[in-house]
Order: structure tokens, then sequence, then C-alpha cells
């Protein structure tokens, strides 16, 4: 059997015990978030939206909002030594400490998933200021990375309570970037099923995919791969293992630097990503290359496309084909100093898959990079 087969979704009768509106924000813990959030602003095109510090009473941290379209990042540092966000960036260098999820109601969906087994992180608190209310609950995921759960039907504010609106004079133009398509986590050795079972029983999410270490494992970068989703496919989250190869595998190394399980990949939509690479790589972000030859293949491979091949060749953009339409992606270097979190650029154009036919194109770009690095 092909494993990589999409797998049908459950019915649509079927009872959906935890309703999940979509991505509500990703909060990355860094060691410089004045630093981070410029960077992210300037090169990724997001805009000022909020900011909670010193200046507006909260003293151990500082946390910028950033937003682009229907995403929403928030920056978060430690004030001083020795606190959890200090502790975070020690142990783990940047990285996504929060994939929050937008829900009707943060009581009962905290009640649901602990019920479930799921590990508590914030039980249910009501935040209020003179935008209304929020309620906010959260529980742990892999590693140290936790989902927060946030209903802000009686909110109107810029962001949460405890935010002031962030106003800036510095406001780049968007690149383009529309939402969280999807949030890959890396898990350790074996433990790929541990957390498909853990999106399965506590959330009721579904294996949307699976890759096996023979679908993607190239001369030496073995891994495997199940997508989970959420009954209404807003959420979907892959999670990878490290499998035995010729050598080290990518995942094993993002573990080593990392120390422990974490996000290793967002996707993010954009609606025309022939302009939004390009405006990206002119602010100077750097994506993987593949060589000439993938663009020799291509319309042998993928078929009719919309897009003229030699934009998508200048660019280094990939395309990949599936039953339903198509898909064109890119993933952009590591975006610290460590080979940790990066991100991917993706267009679909009816595919709902993840650009299988682009693993080994990709994976050997990777391990490219890995032995510059000394860590193949
Ligand atoms: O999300 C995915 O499945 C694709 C492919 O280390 C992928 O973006 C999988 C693993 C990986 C890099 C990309
Ligand atoms: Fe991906």
């Amino acid at each position: 059997m092909n494993s990589a087969a999409v797998k049908p979704t459950p019915a649509q009768d079927e009872q959906d015990f935890l309703p999940l509106l979509g991505t509500d924000y990703v909060e990355f813990y860094v060691g410089n978030a004045k630093q981070a959030a410029h960077f992210y602003k300037t090169a990724f095109g997001f805009q000022s939206l909020a900011y909670a510090g010193p200046e507006t009473g909260v003293k151990d941290r500082a946390s910028y909002v950033l937003v682009q379209n229907k995403l929403r990042f928030v920056l978060t540092t430690p004030m001083r030594p020795g606190n959890d966000i200090a502790r975070h960036v020690d142990d783990h260098g940047d990285g996504v400490k929060v994939l929050a999820i937008w829900v009707d109601d943060a009581r009962k969906t905290f009640e649901e998933t602990v019920k479930r087994g799921a590990n508590p992180y914030l039980e249910p608190v009501v935040e209020k200021d003179e935008f209304g209310e929020v309620v906010r609950s959260g529980i742990y995921t892999y590693g140290e990375t936790v989902h927060i759960f946030v209903e802000r039907k009686n909110y109107n504010g810029p962001f949460l309570p405890g935010y002031k609106t962030w106003e800036s004079k510095y406001n780049p133009t968007s690149t383009g970037l529309q939402y969280v398509d999807h949030c890959v986590g890396n898990v350790g050795w074996n433990e790929m099923n541990t957390w498909v079972d853990f999106y399965s029983r506590t959330m009721g999410f579904h294996n949307l995919v699976s890759f096996d270490d023979k679908d993607i494992s190239t001369e030496y970068s073995a891994l495997m791969s199940k997508v989970m989703s959420n009954g209404n496919g807003r959420i979907k989250f892959p999670i990878n293992e490290p499998a035995e190869g010729k050598k080290k595998s990518q995942i094993e190394e993002y573990l080593d630097f990392y120390g422990g399980p974490g996000v290793q990949h967002i996707a993010i939509a954009t609606n025309d990503i022939v302009h939004t690479v390009g405006e990206l790589q002119h602010r100077g972000i750097e994506f993987l290359t593949v060589p000439a030859s993938y663009y020799e293949d291509l319309s042998a491979r993928v078929g009719d496309i919309d897009e003229d091949i030699a934009p998508l060749r200048d660019l280094g953009i990939l395309v990949d084909r599936d039953e339903e339409g198509y898909l064109l992606q890119i993933f952009t270097k590591p975006l610290q100093d460590k080979p940790t979190l990066f991100f991917e650029i993706i267009q679909r154009k009816g595919a709902k898959s993840f650009g299988k036919g682009n693993f080994k194109a990709l994976f050997e770009s990777i391990e490219r990079e890995q032995a510059l690095r000394g860590n193949l």
C-alpha cells in the first residue's frame, strides 16, 4: 500500500467534541524580542499590533505582537535571569513555546482535553480590560511546547488583555503571507505514535497522511512522519520522528540542538508564492535550493500548471501534484543560528497533501546544509 495515500476524513456528522476555529497565535520565546520583532517585520512583512512589558505593567517579560493578514506572532523575551522564559531560552535557544488555538469555549476545551489525559499547563483564566474579556487555558504537548486555547467572543481589543496597541512609524509592506497552514513537531526516537495517539485521544484529531522511512529516506536523512488534523481541517500538526539511516537524521540534528522535542517548521500560506518569495529574497531571507535538473523534469512530473516554470526555477520554488490538484512550496534555511526552526511558504492549488514528490530533492538539500554544519 502506498503509505502516503490521503486517508478519508471521519464522517461529517460525527460529533466533534472539540470544535477548533483555527490558529490564534504563535508565541516564540527568544533571547532578544526587540531585535526579533524587527527581523520579522523587516524580512517577512509583519506589522506592529500590540506590546506588553515593563511600560504596561508586565515586569518579568517583554512581548511584541506582530500581524500579517490572519497571522499573529508574539515574540517574548525574559526581562531578568532565572524565570521560566529565561530558562526556556537557555535550554532551547529561540523557538516556539505556544501554538495557540482559537476556540469557542476555553473552559470546556480544557476540561475535555484534560479529562482525556492531557497534562494541564494553564488552568482556565478570565482576563479583562476596557475591550472586554478573554478566557484562556492551556495544555502541554511534545517537549516543552504548549497549546493555549483562546476564547475571544466577548473581546474586541487589539490582541489580549494586558497588551497595549503598539503604534510604530516603521511598517514594512506585507509580503503576502496569509495564515498558518500547518505546524510540524519533531519528537524523539519511537515517540511519533505516542504523539499521534495524544492528538487523537485528547483532541479528537485523525491521521490524514503517513510517510514511512521508505517514502522519505534519502542517502542519509531518514525520518517518519504522520499528519494529524482536527475535524474541520483548520489545524494540521504533522509529527516527525528520526529513523535509522546511513548517517545522522535531520530530526536527530534538531533534537540535539533544541535539547529535545519541539516545533520544527511553520508552514505559512500565500495566494501568490512567486510574489511572496521574490519579496522575501529581496529582503534577505535565504531558502534551500535544489539542483537545476529538478526543473528539467518538472513538467513531465506535475503536468500543466498555471505558473511559468522560469520564475519558479529562478526562485527555487518546488511543485508537487496529488489527486486533487497541486501545490507550490519552498523552505527557508534555519531562522536562528541553531539548525532548529524554519518556515515553509506554501500555495495550495487544490492539493491537500504535503509535497511527498519533493521529499527526495528537499531532504538532499537539507543534507547538504547539515554537511556544511558538520552534523551529518
Ligand atoms: O510538513 C511536511 O510534511 C512537509 C515536508 O523535515 C517535510 O513540509 C517533512 C519533514 C521535514 C521537512 C519537510
Ligand atoms: Fe510542511
